[in-house]
C-alpha cells in the first residue's frame, strides 16, 4: 500500500488485554451474561444496543454483531486522527491533553422550525444515552472496533424539525487555533467540516457520541460531542461538533475541498472502489498482525444499502 500517511508497528499497548481497561462494573455485567449469550448469538441484533450487545463467547470481552472483539481503551484513545491537534496519530492524545471541552454549546438551525442552541448538559439529560459497538474504518485501511455510547443524530433532528426544503446536514468542528495548533497550518481549509444527507443523518445507526466504554469521551476522540456514521470512511465521522446546520445543498467537506478526485461526498466503506492511491480491498484491523478483507458499507448494508438504491456507487465515492 503507497498511502502517504504514518503507519505504525504494532506496540505492546496495541495486545493488552482489555480487562485492564474494563470497569469493575462493567466487567460484572459482561461475566453474568455469559449464560445467556450463546443463545443470543445466533440472533444477534444488527445494531449492538445496551446490554444485549454484551456477548462473551470466551467470557472474556464485548464484541460487535459480527463477533468481532472490541479494540482495547488504550488503542481507541491512542492512536487518533484528528488533524486540529496534529498529524500524527500518536501526538493527538498528548498534544490534546487540556483541550477544554465545557462549557460547550451546539447550534442546531437553518432549515428547521425549532432552531436552538443547546448546552451539552441538555444534550445529555434529552436524551438517553445507548451503547452501541460500531467498527470504525479509516480511509488509510487501517480499522477498530469501538463501544461508544450517544444518541441517535435522528433523535436531536427531530426535536429542531427540519423543513421540507431540507435535504442535507452540515457539522462543524470547534474552531479554536490557539487550543488546537493543527488549525494554524495553511493547507486545510479550517473549520473541519462534514456532511450527510438528510435521509443518511435520520438513519438509526447514525449516532452522536458523547462517551466510549461508558466513560466521558476524551479529546483526542472528539470531546464533548462527535458524529459517528459506521458505514463510511472515518473521516465522515467529524468530531468536536459546535454546529449543526440543516440546507438544501450538499455541504462542502474539508476533505472533499483539499483532494476531491480521492474523498468525495458519499465516501461510503466499499472494498470495489479503490482509493487513487492505495487498494481498499482490505485492511489492518489494530491490534492485529494480518489483514482482513473490507466489507461492503463496512459490514452494514442490511442497514443502509436502500439509501442508495440506483445510484452508480463507483461515481458516488
Ligand atoms: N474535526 C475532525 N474530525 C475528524 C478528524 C479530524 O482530523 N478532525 N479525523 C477523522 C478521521 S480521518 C478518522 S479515521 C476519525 C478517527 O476517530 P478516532 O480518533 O476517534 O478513532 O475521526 C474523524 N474525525
Ligand atoms: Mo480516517
Amino acid at each position: 500500500m503507497s498511502s502517504p500517511f504514518k503507519s505504525v508497528p504494532i506496540r505492546s499497548y496495541e495486545i493488552t488485554p482489555r480487562e485492564t481497561y474494563l470497569s469493575r462494573r462493567d466487567f460484572i455485567k459482561a461475566a453474568g451474561l455469559i449464560a445467556g449469550s450463546a443463545a443470543l448469538a445466533a440472533c444477534a441484533p444488527s445494531v449492538a444496543g445496551g446490554d444485549e450487545s454484551v456477548s462473551a463467547p470466551s467470557g472474556s470481552g464485548k464484541t460487535d454483531e459480527l463477533g468481532d472483539a472490541v479494540n482495547t481503551y488504550q488503542e481507541i484513545t491512542n492512536y487518533n486522527n484528528f488533524y486540529e491537534f496534529s498529524t500524527g496519530k500518536e501526538e493527538v492524545a498528548p498534544l490534546s491533553k487540556g483541550f477544554t471541552a465545557a462549557p460547550w454549546t451546539v447550534e442546531v438551525y437553518g432549515m428547521v422550525n425549532k432552531p436552538q442552541t443547546f448546552g451539552i448538559e441538555d444534550l445529555l439529560k434529552l436524551f438517553p444515552q445507548e451503547e452501541r459497538i460500531y467498527r470504525l474504518r479509516c480511509v488509510e485501511a487501517w480499522s477498530m472496533v469501538i463501544p461508544w455510547n450517544g444518541f441517535p443524530l435522528a433523535s436531536l433532528l427531530a426535536m429542531v424539525e427540519p423543513t421540507s426544503s431540507a435535504k442535507y446536514v452540515r457539522f462543524e468542528t470547534v474552531y479554536r487555533p490557539e487550543e488546537m495548533k493543527g488549525q494554524k497550518s495553511p493547507f486545510y481549509p479550517w473549520p473541519y467540516q462534514e456532511g450527510l444527507r438528510l435521509d443518511e443523518a435520520m438513519n438509526d445507526l447514525t449516532l452522536l457520541a458523547t462517551g466510549l466504554y461508558g466513560e466521558t469521551v476524551l479529546p483526542q476522540n472528539g470531546a464533548p460531542i462527535r458524529l459517528v456514521v459506521p458505514w463510511k470512511y472515518g473521516f465522515k465521522s467529524i468530531k468536536s461538533i459546535v454546529k449543526i446546520e440543516l440546507t438544501d445543498k450538499e455541504p462542502a467537506t474539508l476533505w472533499s475541498t483539499v483532494a476531491p478526485n480521492e474523498y468525495g461526498f458519499h465516501a461510503n466503506v466499499n472494498p470495489e472502489v479503490d482509493h487513487p492511491r492505495w487498494s481498499q480491498a482490505s485492511e489492518r484491523r489494530i491490534g492485529e498482525l494480518s489483514r482482513r478483507p473490507t466489507l461492503m458499507f463496512n459490514g452494514y448494508g442490511e442497514q443502509v444499502a436502500d439509501l442508495y438504491a440506483g445510484m452508480d456507487l463507483r461515481l458516488h465515492y
